[in-house]
């Protein structure tokens, strides 16, 4: 095994398809021959951050904790991929700041609020709407776009 380890760090509303990209990029990595590792944030909210809500103050400690995960995986050698909503700009910076420059790679999933509520493939958007789910990210809770992401989907900055 060669291979120098990073993080990639994908950022996005529910339902623009951070989790789609991060399982495409994963085996795509495989099939080049690289190692890699999903930490998919709606999947660790059932184990290592099962304790953790929506409060801001959850999700920068849910975010803290991803980053920290995430670099033990880059030490590792591994190419590991995160993929979290990730809302707020400081909570990015601060997992940015675990790692050398070069290793952290921030992808901005930059689809409109519109489309990801089409698409609601969990009816999430539809029960955030009817009040049945506070503080949901993009409805009534902020999502922070990145102004120093490394890629950006669709669009180029
Ligand atoms: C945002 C929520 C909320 C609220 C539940 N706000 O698209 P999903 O359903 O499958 O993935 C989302 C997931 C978000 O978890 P993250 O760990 O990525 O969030 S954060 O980075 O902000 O900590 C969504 C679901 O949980 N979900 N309630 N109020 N998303």
């Amino acid at each position: 095994l060669n291979q120098k380890g990073c993080v990639v760090w994908i950022t996005g509303l529910s339902g623009s398809g951070k989790s789609t990209l991060a399982c495409t990029l994963g085996r795509e990595l495989h099939s080049r021959g690289h190692l890699s590792y999903v930490l998919d944030g709606d999947n660790l909210r059932h184990g290592l951050n099962k304790n953790l809500g929506f409060a801001p103050e959850d999700r920068t400690e849910n975010i803290r904790r991803v980053g920290e995960v995430a670099k033990l995986f880059a030490d590792a050698g591994l190419i590991c991929i995160a993929s979290l909503i990730s809302p707020y700009r400081k909570d990015r910076d601060s997992c940015r700041a675990l790692l050398p420059d070069a290793n952290f790679i921030e992808v901005f999933m930059n689809m409109p609020l519109s489309l990801c509520e089409g698409r609601d493939p969990k009816g999430l958007y539809k029960l955030a709407r009817a009040g049945k789910i506070k503080g949901f990210t993009g409805i009534d809770d902020p999502y922070e776009a990145p102004s120093n992401c490394e890629v950006c989907f669709p669009r180029i900055l």
